[in-house]
């Protein structure tokens, strides 16, 4: 407890009892700047307390899915079933809270699943050792939602997840600011803004301290982008919703569930049954986007077996951290064969994104001799 924390509280009580107009639309944009420059606050003071990164999760493999929904929908029961992972076996805890890891292969990916604890709601407050999930949920690559027939509250779900700065199937928002030393704060804009006033642009950046800044909207979006993009502390990462126990719903029940979960378009499984789950793996693996790129040593046959499992948009510094520490560091240049390259053998740089099944050959520097791969 802080003064900080009972500040946010009160905000947070002012933000429920004004009605949402478009009078007000501006004093309710404030003031979540106002609890946004908070919190930052708060993690600079608290480090450690506030419930910020630093929980050693394990990641291996090649990408992370956090397990995210409320307690009894059936996490730990899709974790065994869609990796073998055997809870007790293999859980390990910190603080208080138990992360259970299991390992999916996917099309030569390893995707390790992480079981965690059911959220309950203010889980990003605090309650149920919601920080510490939610902190997991923040270092992992993707979010699959867990829900069931009983549990529909999926927008409350998704909430806890966006108050601890996670944001789902979003990117992020096409904003810069540049601080500036003088000249006050400047907004100027490539497109034209339906959401949010040059004035109230200027009052949220204020509100985080920042008094010279040049604030360019390359996007037509509102008070809690621009916030986003101040407070600078979000992830974005994809996610994937799977209405859990579709065993027990009927047809109606199914189409009543679709039907509410439109917007986020869930797929159906049964871990009981094992009905969907096929589905669901090729959904994880689709949502996680993965390139494969074949290495080519330089003068030999390209590595058609085992390819590099990269994340779609990396590029080939991301793929020299993967290889051998001789050949990043004696880094000169690379060839690349396939989709990216404007002709085959293209001399690139580390800059260069990659693309599904491109032939890459690294060169190093004259002189020095590579290692193995
Ligand atoms: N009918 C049915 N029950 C399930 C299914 N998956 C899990 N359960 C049951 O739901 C209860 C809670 O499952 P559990 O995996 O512990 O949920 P968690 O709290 O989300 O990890 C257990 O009794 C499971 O046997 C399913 O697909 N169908
Ligand atoms: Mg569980």
């Amino acid at each position: 407890m802080g003064s900080i924390d009972e500040e946010i509280a009160e905000i947070e009580d002012e933000i429920r009892r004004t009605p949402h107009n478009k009078a007000t639309e501006g004093h309710i944009g404030k003031l979540r700047a106002k609890i946004a420059a908070l919190k930052i606050e708060k993690e600079k003071r608290g480090k450690g307390g506030g419930g910020g990164l630093g929980y050693a999760v394990r990641k291996s493999g090649n990408a992370t899915v956090a397990l995210v929904g409320y307690p009894s929908v059936g996490k730990s029961t899709l974790l065994t079933k869609l990796t073998g992972a055997e809870s007790e076996a293999a859980a390990y805890e910190f603080t208080t809270t138990t992360i259970i890891p299991g390992m999916l292969s996917w099309r030569g990916a390893n995707i390790q699943i992480l079981d965690m604890p059911g959220l309950i709601p203010g889980a990003a407050k605090g309650r149920g050792r919601g920080r510490e999930v939610l902190a997991v949920a923040r270092s992992s690559d993707m979010v699959l939602f867990v829900i069931d027939g009983d549990h529909l509250e999926f927008r409350s779900l998704a909430r806890e997840l966006d108050g601890a700065g996670i944001r789902v199937n979003r990117r992020p928002p096409n904003i810069s600011v540049t601080r500036l030393e003088r000249g006050g704060v400047q907004i100027e804009s490539t497109v034209r803004l339906t959401r949010i006033t040059p004035e109230l642009a200027t009052d949220i950046v204020r509100q985080f301290g920042i008094h010279n800044a040049l604030v360019i909207f390359r996007e037509d979006v509102g008070v809690d982008e621009l916030i986003d993009v101040i407070a600078g502390n979000r992830v974005y990462m994809p996610g994937l919703w799977v209405v859990n126990k579709c065993d027990l719903l009927d047809r109606a029940g199914r189409s009543s569930v679709r039907e509410k979960l439109i917007s986020v378009k869930p797929l159906f499984a049964s871990a009981s049954t094992g009905e969907g789950l096929e589905a669901l793996i090729d959904g994880i693996g689709e949502t996680l986007a993965f390139v494969r790129i074949y290495m080519k040593p330089q003068g030999k046959a390209a590595d058609m077996a085992e390819p590099m499992i990269l994340r779609r948009g990396s590029t080939v510094r991301d793929l020299l951290e993967r290889l051998p520490r001789d050949l990043s560091a004696n880094f000169l240049a690379a060839q690349v064969w396939g989709r990216s390259a404007r002709f085959p053998g293209q001399r690139i740089g580390k800059d260069h994104v990659l693309h599904d099944q491109d032939v890459v050959t690294v060169l190093i520097r004259r002189g020095q001799v590579p290692g193995a791969t």
